[in-house]
């Protein structure tokens, strides 16, 4: 554990779990429960099947997964990117730190790069790999140039663009609010949103709920935006509420940017199989002006931010599957489909939950349904944080 206990001193003090063992060493080393050391408890290679909440133990290999990553993503590599992610989301769901580097040997979702990133890292502190990137020209420009705003920026571009927004229009008002946009959203600045958005809701229709989903729903302290869902009880409300909503936003002169996507859902044609591509529901991505409590804000008179909102207000029968897939994470949403698909022959998606070996459409009331649909145990929004 040598490797251990150094390279975490650097930052972290030593766990209790080691402190323990150290204390112990007479302690059958598989009777102190770790997921990687026996079979019985062996480490679901589907995120879906895995636990993974914001109480991250093992940072320190995960962080350094990322980085690699990411840069691949830079470089337009998503193959090989989504490896390394898978690797370190799975390192994510682990309950304590890895100890030895044998502990890595019944863990999924390792190859041989991840593996070999864990070992260098084990034994030095770090990872000469990721060092270059960290220390890379074109990685720092992307990411740390002007207080690690270009990568939130270009995150919020892509994002913007993924939803199929003209790039020139997106572009525009991303240069216009760059400064705002690209700084993280906390979750009271979340809060104050919800409020602003109910208010408009339920002006517009009283009957119409609105739920936080999203990283927020997953329990995270900060996002790049804020997503809501809007519920509303009555057929063909959610085709109108949003253009209203938009309108309100409009005259109370908190608006900055809408881009309004009409409805392209069609019941007959379901099942989809395009599980990638953003779904069909009637939604909008706003570039919103929230108030600051302090004017914090250099230039005098700007007493408000700009942040990043996406709405979407699916058809009632369509709420269950749409909440889901909006509560993310995108690699917990992208294997629970892989599963049902792989594992169960059922292909699922914003829409809805489809059996192929009946040919039947799957009801769903709640999120526990879909979960027992596809025979899982139920994962509460804050443990898919994978
Ligand atoms: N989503 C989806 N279909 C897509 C893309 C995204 O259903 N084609 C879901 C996955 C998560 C959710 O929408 C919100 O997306 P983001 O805001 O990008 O993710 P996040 O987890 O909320 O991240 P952040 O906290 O940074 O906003
Ligand atoms: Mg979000």
């Amino acid at each position: 554990i040598s490797w251990f206990t150094e390279s975490m001193s650097a930052g972290r003090p030593v766990s209790v779990e080691i402190r323990h063992y150290i204390q112990n060493p007479a302690v059958d080393q598989r009777s102190c429960a770790h997921p990687s050391a026996k079979p019985e408890s062996a480490v679901s290679p589907y995120a879906c099947q895995r636990r993974t909440t914001l109480d991250n133990h093992n940072k320190i290999f995960t962080d350094a997964l990322e980085v690699l990553a990411e840069n691949l993503e830079l470089c337009g590599n998503q193959g090989p990117s989504l490896a390394f992610r898978r690797a370190a989301s799975m390192l994510k769901s682990l309950p304590a730190a890895l100890r030895r580097l044998e502990e890595t040997q019944h863990l999924p979702c390792l190859g041989e790069h991840s593996r070999a990133i864990i070992e260098e890292i084990s034994e030095c502190g770090s990872s000469s790999r990721v060092e270059e990137i960290l220390n890379d020209e074109r990685y720092r420009t992307m990411k740390f140039s002007q207080g690690n705003s270009s990568h939130i920026f270009f995150r919020q571009c892509k994002s913007l663009v993924c939803h199929s927004i003209s790039y020139s229009s997106a572009l525009v008002a991303g240069f216009l609010f760059y400064e705002d946009i690209s700084k993280p959203v906390s979750r009271t600045e979340a809060s104050a949103l919800k409020i602003i958005v109910e208010e408009a809701v339920i002006c517009v229709n009283p009957s119409a709920t609105v739920s936080i989903t999203g990283g927020f729903r997953r329990g995270k302290e900060f996002g790049h935006d804020v997503d809501f869902i809007i519920k509303t009880p009555e057929a063909g409300q959610e085709d109108v509420i949003l253009p209203a909503v938009i309108k309100r936003f409009k005259s109370q002169n908190i608006l900055l940017y809408s881009d309004l996507q009409e409805s392209t859902f069609d019941l007959r044609k379901l099942p989809t199989h395009c599980f990638e591509a953003m779904d069909h529901f009637s939604k909008c991505f706003l570039i919103i002006k929230l108030k600051r409590e302090q004017e914090t804000d250099a230039r005098a008179g700007k007493d408000w931010r700009a942040v990043r909102v996406d709405l979407v207000a699916p058809p009632l029968e369509r709420f269950t599957y749409a909440l889901l897939g909006w509560t993310g994470s995108t690699l917990f949403l992208r294997d629970l489909r892989r599963f049902a698909r792989l594992e169960r022959g059922k292909l699922l998606d914003n829409h809805a939950l489809y059996d192929k070996a009946t040919n039947t459409f799957l009801p769903a009331k709640t999120e526990e349904d879909i979960f027992a649909h596809l025979g899982l145990e139920y994962i509460e929004p804050w443990q898919r944080n994978a």
